[in-house]
């Protein structure tokens, strides 16, 4: 798929290990704190895929599939798949070759596409980072791929962070070389054979900030399908550059500022507002960027706060401004897990509930990006844009000139008072006959060309031009 065509999709998030067992068990145990093998498999997604379309998501991405060290090390097992040590195999605890590729058919089967986590800067090893026996890793068998070992100590010297390597003492991850050709040749060959031999429709790219910005654009383009990149950084300048590179990068730079914005009703909405526009000019196309408000590196939301219109409000944030949203598994459960490795619960331990508040939520909010799509052909690359703000408020619109979704969100959590929000600025004229989409409410603009928003409970609000809702499934449409 092409990052054209991913622009209007909607990616659910798991960790192969967490998520579905090829033995559907809903009760089989998970310590977190253990950091070893749970049972999830990629036979346990197929097992799920009804569940995560049900929640309207088009895509999942799922953690890195290949051969992983072994050992259960002081750091725990491999998992989360982030400590290769054999390109050309697969993880044997999440299945097959077959199995995956089953994945993919199933996935495709349903009209929906599988995004791959992609580790290209690094291996993993069971031990010091000068006692690393090099002969275990297929291909990269001799330390002559790789650099010389060091700790990242300094990531304010770009050369520390491209050069040295990530890890500890107890799992090292040398580092590749990728400055060398015969390195570069390896990983693009390797990435456009995955990504055929699998049918792979995009590709999440881990540690881009760990290797020379040269090395993407091959990669990207050897893969032949869209990437997003993790560049783990807040500062729209240093990651921003980096789609210069590569299609997309993991909006970290909205992360901060919708996390701080939406955690308490004391947040700052301003540097909210702010960012959305400073990341829409340093950043060479925002509507190809990956939103999320959790992953497995982070805490989850709800360790911030614990209210529920708080989460429903970031929620609407990540689907209807500029990218691609993103959802990590048990965002829709609610789960509040802290610090890794405390945010990779096991999904099945929520029996997959369908009714749970945050899961319907998404639902609703996925038919509502889709409507917004259908109705306006240049929805999906308009820039969102910020018109209104109080220190509880954010209104923003985005799509074409004459009827823009507008959406209001507030972080004045549960217990905010209901109040009519009289908004200006929104472009359309008095007598224009508004539908709100979470409450299915008509709404006049009114005569000075205000519209009456009806808020409550610090509830997300989100409003279309009525004569544009239609096949929606929303608000009585078919
Ligand atoms: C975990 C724990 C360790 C523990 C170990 C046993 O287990 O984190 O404390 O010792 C994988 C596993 C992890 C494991 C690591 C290391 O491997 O999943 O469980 O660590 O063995 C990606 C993946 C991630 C994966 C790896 C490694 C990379 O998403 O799941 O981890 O393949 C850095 C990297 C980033 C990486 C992340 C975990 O670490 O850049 O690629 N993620 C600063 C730095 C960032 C740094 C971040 C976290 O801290 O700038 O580069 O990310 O360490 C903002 C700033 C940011 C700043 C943050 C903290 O504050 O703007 O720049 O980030 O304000
Ligand atoms: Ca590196």
């Amino acid at each position: 798929l092409t990052p054209a065509e991913w622009r209007s999709q909607s990616i659910y998030f798991l960790l192969t290990d967490r998520f579905g067992r090829s033995d559907n068990s809903v009760t089989a145990t998970c310590n977190v704190n253990d950091r070893i093998y749970c049972g999830g498999s990629w036979e346990g997604i197929i097992n799920q895929l009804d569940y995560i379309q049900g929640m309207g998501f088009t895509a999942i991405w799922i953690t890195p599939v290949t051969k992983q060290l072994s050992q259960n090390t002081g750091d725990g097992t491999s998992y989360h798949g982030y400590w290769q040590q054999d390109i050309y195999d697969v993880n044997p605890n999440h299945g097959t070759s077959d199995d995956l590729l089953a994945l993919s058919e199933a996935l495709h089967a349903r009209g929906m596409y599988l995004m791959v986590d992609v580790v290209a800067n690094h291996m993993g090893y069971a031990g010091a980072g000068d006692t690393v026996d090099y002969s275990v890793f297929t291909p990269f068998s001799s330390s002559s791929y790789f650099h010389p070992y060091c700790l990242i100590s300094n990531y304010d010297d770009q050369s520390n962070v491209e050069d040295c390597w990530l890890g500890d003492t107890t799992v090292s991850l040398p580092d590749l070389d990728t400055t060398q050709s015969s390195v570069q040749t390896l990983w693009y060959n390797w990435i456009g054979d995955l990504v055929s031999n699998y049918s792979i429709d995009g590709l999440r790219v881990d540690t881009v900030k760990h290797v020379q910005q040269s090395f993407w654009p091959g990669f990207n383009d050897a893969a032949g399908v869209y990437a997003v990149g993790e560049v783990f950084d807040g500062d729209p300048v240093y990651t921003c550059d980096y789609q210069n590179y590569i299609d997309g990068v993991l909006n970290y730079p909205i992360y901060y500022p919708l996390l701080r914005a939406f955690q308490s009703s004391s947040g700052s909405i301003s540097d909210l507002y702010n960012m959305i526009g400073t990341v829409a000019s340093d950043c060479a196309d925002s509507t190809l960027l990956g939103n999320f408000i959790e992953n497995h590196d982070n805490p989850r939301f709800a360790s911030y706060t614990s209210d529920y219109s708080q989460a429903k409000n970031v929620i609407s944030f990540l689907f209807l401004s500029d990218g691609i949203p993103i959802v990590y598994s048990g965002q829709e459960q609610h789960y509040s897990g802290g610090s890794d490795p405390a945010n990779r619960e096991a999904i099945w331990l929520s029996g997959y509930s369908t009714t749970a508040d945050l899961y319907q939520y998404i639902a609703t909010t996925n038919k509502i990006r889709k409507a917004a799509v259908a109705a306006d052909s240049s929805y999906i690359t308009a820039k969102n844009a910020p018109f209104y703000q109080d220190s509880n408020t954010l209104a923003m619109k985005k799509g074409s000139g004459s009827s823009p979704v507008i959406t209001v969100l507030s972080n004045a959590g549960s217990s905010g008072s209901a109040y009519t929000l009289s908004l200006s600025g929104s472009g359309y004229s008095s007598g224009a006959t508004l539908l709100e989409m979470y409450t299915c409410a008509s709404i006049t603009v009114d005569s000075s060309g205000n519209i009456p928003v009806p808020m409550s409970s610090g509830l997300p609000r989100v409003l279309v031009l009525a004569s544009s809702v239609s096949n929606s499934g929303l608000c009585g449409s078919s």
